[in-house]
């Protein structure tokens, strides 16, 4: 049994909290292709140090370094720092919604170089990395870890950091749709509330916009979508693609991609979604979600990758045709052990 396998305890959130008080200077980092829970908490935490005093920076590993569009409006962007312009002075690291090193990219490194280097999570997953584990896999979001990091700093819950809480919050819990989502999470929902945040403007930019060029990608992917109704035990699977040149035609990168996994999961006749995304490194990346009988965190594990039971991906360099038979081959494994 890991450490992980319970919530943090206060020991924990005390060793946490000494060590980012007692730190020169601090790094939240978010994971690559972060997406509203991990940059969210990543800013959040920021945001909250810096109002107790504490000097904090944000980074996360993309070249060229820049925000998915969904999330550029986040506040405590004044934070955020490209990782080759990190301050020499940094020598706490504290990762945000990461379950293994890889997901940090380059900045994996600057954690182990530091003097500590904690990792605040929620993925079942979860590697172990880091010094000390700040690991909930009951918890909906990783947001939700952030908002009692910045409450066990004594920060003041300010409009800015709650915005970034319910960012991470609403992405994590699809707008508080998906299964972790708990009485608690509608408690903490309200305390965010409470402080003015934009709930619905929030919830238009990290759910509902997308550039034209996004909408037509979504249509090509639609287009080419194919069910497989003897996948995952009869239940079915719906899959899709979209290379390189579907995207470079559109001008579009590869974040513009990501919500197609959201319109092809709602197959009435598909157990498991699956798209695959070819990146501009032309290594292939696969998300996959079900509707609870697979458990997709053990069979991307399984592959390489890692996630969530309902929510998972990982990388590969087959063709997509290879790696759907490969999906299905796990799950067929999955299904047999569970
Ligand atoms: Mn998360």
């Amino acid at each position: 049994m890991n450490s992980w396998d319970k919530p943090p305890t206060s020991a924990d959130w005390d060793a946490l909290v000494a060590e980012v008080k007692g730190a020169t200077a601090v790094l939240c980092v978010a994971h690559v292709s972060p997406d509203g829970d991990a940059l969210g908490s990543a800013m959040a935490a920021a945001l909250a140090m810096r109002q107790v005093g504490i000097e904090a920076y944000v980074s996360f590993d993309e070249e060229p370094f820049r925000l998915p569009a969904s999330l550029a409006w986040l506040p405590g962007q004044e934070l955020l720092r490209a990782p080759s312009q990190l301050p020499p002075t940094i020598d706490v690291v504290v990762s945000f919604d990461a379950s293994d090193l890889a997901r940090l990219g380059s900045l994996g490194a600057v954690g182990n170089a530091a003097a500590m280097f904690a990792a605040v999570d929620h993925h079942r997953s979860y590697t172990g990395f880091g010094t000390l584990s700040l690991v909930d896999v009951t918890a909906p979001a990783t947001a939700v870890l952030a908002l009692e990091l910045a409450d066990r700093l004594e920060a003041e819950l300010t409009t800015d950091i709650a915005t970034c809480i319910y960012a991470g919050l609403t992405t994590d819990t699809g707008s508080f749709r998906f299964s972790g989502t708990t009485a608690k999470t509608h408690y903490l929902a309200a305390r965010l509330h409470e402080t003015g945040i934009a709930h619905d403007k929030i919830a238009r930019a990290v759910f509902d916009t997308a550039s034209f060029s996004a909408v037509k990608l979504l249509g090509i992917a639609l287009e080419r979508a194919k069910l497989i109704p003897a996948a995952a035990g009869g239940n079915g699977l719906v899959w899709s693609f979209l290379t390189k040149a579907d995207r470079d035609d559109l001008g579009l990168a590869l974040d513009s991609a990501e919500p197609v996994i959201d319109t092809l999961r709602v197959t009435a006749e598909a157990e498991v979604a699956v798209v695959l995304k070819e990146g501009d490194d032309r290594v292939w990346r696969a998300s996959t979600r079900s509707k609870g009988l697979v458990d997709l965190g053990a069979v991307c594990s399984r592959l390489g990758g890692g996630g969530h039971r309902f929510a998972a991906g990982f990388s590969s360099n087959e063709a997509p045709e290879e790696i759907v038979e490969s999906i299905i081959a796990a799950i067929d494994v999955s299904l047999k052990t569970a």
